[in-house]
Formats: C-alpha cells, sequence, structure tokens
C-alpha cells in the first residue's frame, strides 16, 4: 500500500538513530538536537493523526527547547483552541516516538485504530521554529511527516511559541483574529496602541524600556514590532543574536530569574526597568539594579500581582463585581505574594503542580483567571461570561463604568490567552505601569519578596521522590518530609520544597527565609537531606 513506501521512506529520510528512551514531558520532547530528527518526523505523523481526530482542525508542531542551551532542541504539539496537547495523547506520543523503525508502520496503525482517526478527512498542520540552527531541519522532518499521511503542513518560520500558539487558535477560531505573524501584530499590538491613547503618559512612568532578548526569537520580533511603535514606547533592544552572542547564555529570563544577576549584554543604568525574555519569547521577567549596583527582580509573581490588581480596580469601577477573578500560582511562589494577594488584594489563590498546562486548567475555574509561574510564564482566561459582561457595559454602563470595560476589552486584546506570551506580557504590564503613572521601584513596593534560594541535586533516582499537596509536601522516600519540617522549623519564615524536575534529570530544592544567607543555608540543609 501506498503508506508502505510512506514507512520505508522514513527509515531512511529520518531513521531512528538512538536507544535513548526519550518521553513527552511537561513541555514536549526535549534533548541534544541530534537525537531528535525521527521523534519530529514520527510528531509530524501524530499531528495529522491528531487533527483527524479533531475533525480536521489544525494542530500545531513547535520546534524549540526554550530556554535551554544551543546544543538542545524540542517538539511539542498544539491543540486546536491553541493550549497544551491534551494530556492523554503524552503516552502516544512517547509510544511513537521510541518503537524501532521496523515497528514504527504497525504501531501507528495501532495508534490509529485507538483513537479512531478518520484517516479519509483532510489534515492540517501549523509548523513553527525557534533559531536555533538545527530548528529548520527539524521544522522540514515535521513537515515530511504531515506529507507522509497526506495532512498539509504549513511552516511558519521563525516564529516564538506563543505566536504559533495565537496562530493555531486563530486558524480554527476566525473570531480570534488572523492566524498570521502579521495577524498577531496587528490584534496584539494594535489593542497596546489602541489603549495607549486612552491613557496619557504620567507620573513617574517613562516610556523607556530595555529588553533582553536572549539572543532568542522573542527580540527578533520586538524589533520589527518597535519600528511601528509611534512613541507609545522606547525600546532598547539587547541579545538580539548578533555580535557572537549566544542563545540564552548567561541571559534570558530563565537565567536572571534563578541566577538572581542581571544577563550580559545589557547596558547597567541605576533604576532603568528591564524586561528579560527567553529564547522562545514565552516566558517575561523584570528587574533593575539600583544606584549600589543591587540588582532587584520584578518575577512571574509580580507580574501576576500587577494583573490581578488592576483587573480588579476596573471591575470595581465599572461594577462587574458578581465576575470572581482568581489567580493560580505553584509551590515556587514567593510566600510573600501569596501573603500580598489572599491578605491584600484580596483574590483567591489556586496552588498547583509545576507545568503549564495545570495552571491554565486551574484558571479556567474562574470567570477571570489570572496564572503565572514565578519563572515567568503566565496569562489571564477570560471566561466567555466575563467577555460577554464587560462587553454589556461598554455599551450599557455610566460614562466611568463604560470606560473602564472599554480598557478592559484592549486589555482582552492584548492577553494571548492561548498561553504564556513574553510579548503580550510585556505590553500589559507597560499599559499597567503607565496607568499608574509608576516607576519601577513603586511597582516594587507592593511587597517584599522573601529572600529565597534554588539549588540542584544530582540523585541516583530522581523519580525515588514522590510528591503531593501541588508538590510541597515528599511522601517518599519514608522520612524524608519529616526531616524537611524539623529543618524549616529552626528558620523564621522558614519555607522549602523538592521534588523530582520533570525536564532534567535531577533533584530541584526550593528554600525561602528571612534573610539571604537563611534561605541559602536553608536549601543546602534540605540538599544535604535528599542526597
Ligand atoms: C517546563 C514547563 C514550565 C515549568 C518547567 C519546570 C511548559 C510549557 N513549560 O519548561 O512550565 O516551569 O518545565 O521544569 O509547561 P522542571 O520540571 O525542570 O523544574
Ligand atoms: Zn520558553
Amino acid at each position: 500500500s501506498s503508506l508502505r513506501v510512506v514507512y520505508a521512506f522514513a527509515r531512511e529520510m529520518h531513521p531512528k538513530t538512538s536507544d535513548v528512551f526519550i518521553q513527552y514531558g511537561t513541555a514536549g520532547f526535549r534533548t541534544k538536537a541530534n537525537l531528535l530528527e525521527h521523534v519530529v518526523y514520527r510528531m509530524g505523523l501524530l499531528a495529522v493523526i491528531r487533527s483527524r481526530v479533531k475533525n480536521g482542525r489544525t494542530i500545531g508542531i513547535m520546534i524549540t527547547a526554550s530556554h535551554n542551551l544551543e546544543p538542545d532542541n524540542g517538539v511539542k504539539l498544539v491543540d486546536p483552541d491553541g493550549e497544551m496537547l491534551e494530556q492523554s495523547w503524552e503516552e502516544i506520543a512517547t509510544r511513537l516516538a521510541n518503537v524501532s523503525d521496523n515497528d514504527l508502520e504497525s504501531t501507528t496503525e495501532q495508534v490509529i485504530r485507538e483513537v479512531k482517526a478518520d484517516m479519509s478527512l483532510k489534515a492540517s498542520v501549523f509548523i513553527g521554529m525557534d533559531t536555533r540552527y538545527t530548528s529548520p531541519r527539524l521544522a522540514a522532518a515535521a513537515s515530511n511527516g504531515v506529507i507522509a499521511l497526506k495532512g498539509t503542513p504549513k511552516e511558519l518560520g521563525i516564529v516564538t511559541t506563543p505566536m504559533l500558539h495565537f496562530c493555531v487558535r486563530c486558524r480554527n477560531d476566525n473570531k480570534y483574529g488572523t492566524p498570521t505573524e502579521e495577524g498577531y501584530y496587528e490584534k496584539i499590538v494594535g489593542a497596546f496602541k489602541n489603549i495607549r491613547q486612552k491613557l496619557p503618559v504620567f507620573g513617574e512612568y517613562n516610556t523607556t524600556l530595555y529588553v533582553d532578548g536572549a539572543n532568542g526569537v522573542g527580540g527578533k520580533k520586538l524589533n520589527i514590532i518597535r519600528k511601528s511603535l509611534d512613541g507609545e514606547l522606547d525600546l532598547n533592544l539587547y541579545n538580539l543574536g548578533g555580535n557572537g552572542g549566544k542563545l540564552n547564555l548567561n541571559c534570558g529570563a530563565d537565567f536572571v530569574k534563578v541566577s538572581q544577576k542581571p544577563p550580559v549584554g545589557v547596558e547597567h543604568v541605576p533604576f532603568q526597568r528591564v524586561a528579560s525574555l527567553d529564547g522562545d519569547g514565552d516566558r517575561l521577567i523584570y528587574y533593575f539594579l539600583d544606584d549600589k549596583e543591587n540588582m532587584h527582580l520584578l518575577d512571574g509573581d509580580r507580574i501576576a500581582t500587577l494583573y490581578a490588581s488592576y483587573i480588579t480596580e476596573l471591575l470595581n469601577t465599572c461594577e462587574a463585581r458578581d465576575l470572581k477573578l482568581g489567580l493560580v500560582q505553584t509551590a515556587y511562589a514567593n510566600g510573600a505574594s501569596t501573603k500580598y494577594i489572599t491578605e491584600e488584594l484580596k483574590v483567591p489563590v489556586t496552588c498547583v503542580k509545576t507545568g503549564v498546562k495545570h495552571l491554565h486548567h486551574a484558571a479556567l475555574a474562574y470567570d477571570i483567571g489570572v496564572y503565572f509561574e514565578a519563572n515567568g510564564h503566565g496569562t489571564v482566561l477570560y471566561s466567555q461570561n466575563a467577555k460577554n459582561t464587560i462587553r454589556k457595559i461598554t455599551l450599557e454602563g455610566e460614562p466611568e463604568q463604560r470606560k473602564a470595560a472599554e480598557l478592559l476589552l484592549n486589555i482582552i486584546d492584548i492577553t494571548n490567552e492561548t498561553v504564556g506570551d513574553a510579548i503580550s506580557d510585556l505590553f500589559l504590564v507597560e499599559t499597567i505601569l503607565c496607568a499608574r503613572g509608576e516607576n519601577v521601584r513603586q511597582w516594587l513596593a507592593a511587597y517584599t519578596d522573601l529572600p529565597c534560594r534554588q539549588l540542584k541535586v544530582t540523585v541516583q533516582d530522581r523519580n525515588a521522590i514522590s510528591t503531593t499537596d501541588a508538590e510541597r509536601q515528599c511522601t517518599a522516600p519514608e522520612g524524608l518530609q519529616l526531616k524537611i519540617d524539623e529543618l524549616v522549623g529552626k528558620y523564621a519564615n522558614g519555607r522549602a520544597f523538592v521534588r523530582p524536575s520533570g525536564t532534567e534529570d535531577i533533584v530541584r530544592v526550593y528554600a525561602e527565609s528571612d534573610t539571604q544567607q537563611e534561605a541559602d543555608k536553608l536549601a543546602v540543609e534540605v540538599s544535604q537531606a535528599v542526597f
């Protein structure tokens, strides 16, 4: 049959060259780029099957390893509404990625039967990639996989991960926007420019923003956007990939957050606001240096509280008080942020396991759900009920209410609801700071972070550690949690947890306490207990 030819082709063009088991984890498959070609080809096959199970709706494939260094790469699938691949399919993806070339044919057919895909339907797949030099070859392998099962691939070229999610969503729901890079700019940047006409610059807000592009795709896209901003925002872009700058190396959101150090390649100007993106443009962290060169971090928790407080303010002004706003965090959220949100903002908080899909899912439980990981990945989800209510107020409300509701509509349009998006988040943060006339010090003053420390521990078997209660408690190995409780008990405002990483073969340790010294010490003690 013609499928036979297809599998023979695969064996020759994209052979499986490694026997290392690979798993579809929190962010898809991620490993050394040279181990991925057959995996990506097979994800092309799977995307076609998935598209057919979804009645021919478009599926996305993103080639990226996010904040990892250049030699790595990765692949993940995007479902029709722009969300992450349904969890039950992760196992199927893993199975397909690991079978031998000889068994590929029978396994694919088994999957087709299992998920009841109607292979006579059309199938459409959007493929995006980041700036890694290995990405074009992998994107081509994905395309070949799609073509092999008679699907239609469309390569979007180099785009941020959130742009791919956006395009997939738009392709399946044309009310959301136009499924192209231009359509993305039109909607998100358009809404930002729109709102800036309603919110003149005042107070301590300054339109100059420095950006660390992590030498990745996000900075490149901001460079395109920059030219269309008419003074609403003056972007000074650094780490755009030129001058030998290496992707994510000593720069980017992950480096800044984890090392608590400023990135290389960015000019130091005291009290200048700097936004740091990660390599594929789905994370955002702010920071500034003071006049003593001390660094102050404004992380995902900080962005989440900024959003939650401003949106609440607007909801109050337009008297849409029956819309329930909530915030979703993980165990990594700074304890001070959680306290501020619940006690001062009076906004309910849900804590979930690490991984965007868990946060996204929990946020759907609110009319308006703000979710953020401390590492800078997050967005806001608005239910249809919330959108309808707000739209109604723009038509029927009192003048003040209408004004607030119109701002909210613009804010919804700036937001990429499919996934955390550094570019969209950057424009939202800038909107809110501008609306409040705040500089970066005033933003920081909302609450004081508890000093914290993250460490990695290499162990023999990271899966020997199991956790519960959104990863805040350990259930195995026996006795470990007791030991952690004992250590934490010695520290003022102490908190600590350990969890096996979903992306590296290590265990992560997190600790916070009253002083940096104490947080560091607690982290070390807990690491020793794990080891
Ligand atoms: C992945 C996740 C991110 C999470 C991180 C944790 C997605 C798209 N990304 O990058 O949300 O914070 O993994 O990594 O889900 P870890 O398990 O190694 O700590
Ligand atoms: Zn990323």
